[in-house]
């Protein structure tokens, strides 16, 4: 292992030698004094240089030579170069990045780089065409620390609560959704379909007596639309637990599980993502506002606005709306939109027995945009099997799906929520893309 120290950890080291390594963010090259701003994974620190402009072989002491190849060597040094520096650490508050700096004694450049194609004000599109360079940029680092900690949160808080952790098959025989937004692909001599979601196995781990289940994992949608909130491809948070009485129960166990893991990045980050995304995030209370989706519909179409949809859904504008209103009015940024109309959802949610034109399912919209879908699922497998079939569904193509209903199932429920979207609305992104990764969207395959 090279050995070299982080520059986050230069402040609790004592002056003295250090080696450092990272990219070359700016050269500052004066008469008599160079400045490097050098950057790792960690953070950015001050290297200096007293500058050594001539020597001359005959009479220059070793100590100048170095300094004057030294000089040189930072002369032509280019944004994005990978360097190893070895020098003298020295703390001093007067240094305005972190209070204190390296006085070089050497550099090796460890590997060159040409002229950046993407400059801060390079289109979106450009920029994650050059994704490796653009993730160089401390704020984009930071919202892939965040979601380390979210996901930690998360995790820490379904061990403590009993839940399993599964990691279901992507490739799929049949459409674990709708046949909406579904990728077919090629698998020998027929055909597989990639997973929409892990929807029918984290239900078959209720089957299995597996009690409460989570899954972290990658899901896929053949969604041709160019929204700042839908991917192609995008990681879904499922929690799926059995021994439910209604929604309600999905609900709190979700709304503890956010404000797990807001507090968490809260307390680690909060400072930071003030600082580079001007964004207070604030750890929401308990339990989150629920309404009706009736009444949402009502709310939203009392504030002026005619929802287009004909189907009682609402539109990404009604959410928002829903969301400012529950904001102005209750001060959340979570909102419950609850036990949605029977035709707008799948064959697999329960519907409510005093009103069958309802389910027992919910959206949860945060800060202006679904994030999550849940609901008790149906687990009586004659209710289940009509249900599929009013929705014309034809119950042989949902294969062993059923199956799974017919040896003893436990009342149940859970939901799925889109890790990227609870990250671009936590920290007011206006596109999806910013917080994934590596985007996949309809016209984007590569890096
Ligand atoms: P749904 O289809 O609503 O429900 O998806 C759940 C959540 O996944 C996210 N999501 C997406 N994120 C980015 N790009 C997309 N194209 C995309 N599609 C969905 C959203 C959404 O709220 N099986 C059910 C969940 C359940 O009932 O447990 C399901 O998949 O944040």
């Amino acid at each position: 292992m090279n050995t070299r120290t982080l520059v986050s950890d230069l402040a609790a080291l004592p002056d003295g030698p250090v080696t450092v390594a990272g990219w070359v963010e700016t050269v500052r090259d004066q008469k008599k004094v160079q400045f490097v701003i050098l950057r790792d994974e960690s953070g950015a620190v001050q290297l200096v240089n007293p500058a050594v402009r001539e020597v001359d072989p005959e009479t220059a002491d070793a100590a100048s030579a170095d300094r004057f190849a030294v000089t040189e060597q930072i002369s032509a040094l280019g944004h994005g170069t990978f360097v190893k520096v070895t020098g003298e650490l020295k703390h001093d508050e007067r240094v305005k990045l972190g209070g204190l700096e390296v006085k070089i004694a050497s550099l090796e450049v460890v590997s060159e780089a040409l002229e950046p194609p993407i400059a801060a004000d390079s289109s979106l599109d450009k920029r994650l065409d050059y994704r490796f360079l653009d993730l160089r940029n401390p704020k984009q680092n930071l919202i892939f620390r965040v979601q380390t900690t979210l996901l930690a949160a998360f995790r820490e808080y379904w061990i403590e609560h009993g839940f399993i952790e599964i990691h279901t098959p992507k490739l799929m025989a049949s459409p674990s959704e709708s046949r909406a937004e579904l990728f077919e692909v090629e698998y020998f001599d027929t055909k597989a379909y990639l997973a929409q979601s892990p929807q029918h196995f984290k239900q078959m781990a209720q089957a299995a007596g597996f009690g409460k289940v989570f899954e972290v994992g990658p899901a896929f949608r053949a969604d041709p639309s160019f929204t700042s909130r839908h991917a192609t491809e995008f990681v879904s948070v499922d929690a799926e637990m059995s021994w439910v009485d209604s929604h309600d129960d999905v609900m709190r166990m979700h709304e503890e599980l956010l404000a797990a893991g807001f507090r968490a990045v809260a307390d680690k980050h909060g400072d930071e993502i003030r600082e580079l995304f001007d964004v207070e995030v604030t750890v929401p209370s308990l339990p989150f506002p629920r309404i009706p989706l009736a009444e949402a519909r009502r709310i939203v179409e009392e504030g002026g606005y005619t929802i287009p949809r004909t189907d009682g859904d609402l539109d990404p504008e009604g959410e928002r709306r829903i969301s400012a209103y529950v904001k102005e009015q209750l001060g959340h940024e979570f909102v419950f939109v609850t036990d949605y109309d029977t035709g707008i959802r799948p064959f697999y949610h329960m519907v409510h027995d005093e009103d069958p034109t309802i389910t027992k399912s919910y959206d949860l919209v945060f800060n202006g945009a679904e994030i999550s879908t849940g609901a008790q699922r149906e687990h009586r497998i004659e209710v289940l099997e009509a249900q599929a079939r009013e929705k014309g569904l034809d119950t042989a193509e949902l294969g062993s799906y059923l199956d799974f209903f017919r040896y003893g199932m436990p009342p149940h429920g859970g939901f799925g929520m889109g890790l990227a979207r609870v990250l671009m609305l936590m920290l007011h992104e206006a596109s999806i893309r910013e917080v994934i990764f590596l985007f996949r969207g309809p016209t984007r395959l590569a890096p």
